[in-house]
């Protein structure tokens, strides 16, 4: 007897229901449209979005003339375990009964906050958001600043200055000149990495910038990945050749107005947050210590000694309030 014929895949791209997979195959790559099958997936009830791009799901052929299969989609019966889940509040899933945290990523090992000099204006609270969100999900996390052929303030260059202090690798690029490109692709060549910022900061040119000179070694692939400078609407895995002997992937994804970090406690945000981390707990109120107010409290010291920059400190106070608060304001 004849089984249905099994196959795995990547998840490219997708909306609610209708999913463009990447199967495995020997020769090239192979893409075919697909849904879930049946009205759930397995182990995925808690997510606003069922699979999301990096995913890599159970795909299930369908039998029958190969002219009917070539046009119904494939069926979708399993997605295998995430090595990692890179996900954000949906505020608009705050007061219906959809599962509020959004996948912007599946599976990707570097997330790369984006974020320019201007237009749109630099907001390094935002940057605190995606990197405690990367490092509550464990993936290691990147700050992009985009546009640097634009003046950037002193006071950019002062916050990003502090980034780099506390760890965080930060890359200046234009997507528009050239400028330090080559530098990102070797940064991300045989990862898979997510892009994540405002809209406007220069996601998707980032992309486009980063095709053609992969592609130059490639052949003339100019045409097939002009994109466009179309603000995205659904995030996308974009293979990027040759930068590597690994596959090397990245997920621009749309822009985000306001990011709100999901899956952890206001008590393990501290935890979260490189340069508080190690105070944790050490306050004279031990891990009952608000550190808003408290004598003896080593966040504050901290903040006053500069070791913590004062809109880090800001950060976690809003993020704090919204955790307890769920969000909502
Ligand atoms: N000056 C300058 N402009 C840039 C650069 N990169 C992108 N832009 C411009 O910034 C604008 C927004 O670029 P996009 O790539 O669409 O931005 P995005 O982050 O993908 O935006 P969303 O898809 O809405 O999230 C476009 O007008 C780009 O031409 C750059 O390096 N320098
Ligand atoms: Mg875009
Ligand atoms: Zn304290």
């Amino acid at each position: 007897m004849r089984k249905p014929s099994g196959r795995s895949g990547l998840v490219i791209r997708g909306s609610r229901n209708i999913f463009t997979v990447r199967l495995d195959n020997g020769g090239g790559p192979v893409y075919r449209e697909c849904r879930i099958k049946g009205k759930v997936l397995k182990g995925v009830e808690l997510y606003y979005n069922p699979l999301a791009p990096g995913d890599r799901v159970l795909v299930e052929m369908e039998k029958g003339p190969a002219s009917a299969r070539a046009s119904a989609p494939a069926l979708i019966t399993g997605v295998l375990e995430r090595r990692s889940i890179f996900a954000r509040k949906n505020q608009k899933a705050l007061g219906t009964n959809r599962a509020a945290a959004q996948i912007l990523a599946a599976n990707a090992d570097l997330v790369l906050a984006v974020t320019s000099p201007g237009s749109p204006p630099f907001r390094p609270r935002f940057l605190d958001r995606v990197l405690i969100q990367a490092d509550a999900a464990g993936i290691a996390a990147a700050i992009v600043c985009n546009k640097c052929d634009l003046p950037a303030g002193l006071d950019v260059e002062e916050r990003l200055e502090d980034f780099r202090r506390i760890g965080y690798p930060v890359l200046s690029v234009s997507a528009k000149t050239g400028s330090g490109m080559a530098e990102l692709l070797e940064f991300i060549g045989g990862r898979y990495s997510v892009l994540v910022g405002q809209s406007g900061v220069g996601k998707s040119s980032l992309v486009n910038a980063l095709l053609p000179a992969a592609a130059a070694r490639v052949g003339n692939l100019n045409e097939k990945y002009d994109r466009g400078n179309h603000t995205t609407t659904l995030a996308e895995i974009i293979e990027i050749p040759g930068a590597g002997p690994a596959e090397t992937l990245i997920i621009d994804t749309p822009g985000i107005r306001r990011f709100l970090p999901w899956g952890l406690e206001a008590g393990e945000l501290i935890l979260h947050m490189r340069e508080f981390a190690p105070l944790a707990g050490r306050c004279s109120y031990g891990l009952s210590c608000t550190h808003r107010s408290e004598p003896g409290c080593k966040i504050l010291e901290a903040v006053t000694a500069g070791i913590i920059h004062e809109d880090r400190y800001d950060s976690f106070l809003r993020i704090s309030e919204e955790l307890l608060t769920g969000g909502k304001d």
